[in-house]
């Protein structure tokens, strides 16, 4: 028993060394910036409250290891109502969710400041773009039986 428990001792701290080791080649690669959410029909009547057009939204997701620039980042719908991230950095491991209506951005919730909803309750396409235009991501939901599409 002791012996065996050496050996896995030592096979653990090798396994930790090499993690250690490999870690900063595995960050660039693993993860990514993503569409990860669109909550298109917002609960209850589509009144065009304020209420009513934040719980409508999109979310994107860092699963990258690092901190992502997403300024000058853009999200368009099918009709092209694109909503533009200002100065805004998304850290890793986080999630940012873009609401239609007006409210105070903060790390976690932007607002595009919208009068009318964005989110087509039965088919849209979400089209995720960097500053350059360059697409990163898109996600398209085609179903008035539920009210939100995971990316
Ligand atoms: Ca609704
Ligand atoms: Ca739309």
């Amino acid at each position: 028993m002791r012996y065996s428990r050496t050996l896995s001792t030592v096979a653990a701290t090798a396994a930790v060394v090499a993690g250690t080791v490999l870690l900063p080649t595995q960050a660039q690669a693993v993860g990514s910036v993503h569409l990860y959410k669109i909550y298109y029909d917002s609960p209850g009547t589509d009144s065009r409250s304020n209420a009513s057009l934040n719980a409508e939204y999109v979310q994107i997701r860092n699963t990258t290891t690092r901190a992502v620039s997403l300024t000058g980042w853009s999200v368009v719908d099918a009709s092209n109502h694109k909503y533009t991230f200002g100065s805004y950095s998304l850290a890793r491991g986080k999630t940012v969710t873009v609401r239609t209506g007006s409210g105070t951005n903060t790390a976690a919730n932007r607002y595009q400041g919208r009068a009318a909803y964005v989110w087509n309750n039965d088919r849209d396409k979400a089209t995720l773009k960097k500053s350059t235009g360059a697409v990163v991501d898109t996600c398209s939901y085609n179903s008035t039986r539920v009210d939100y599409k995971m990316c």
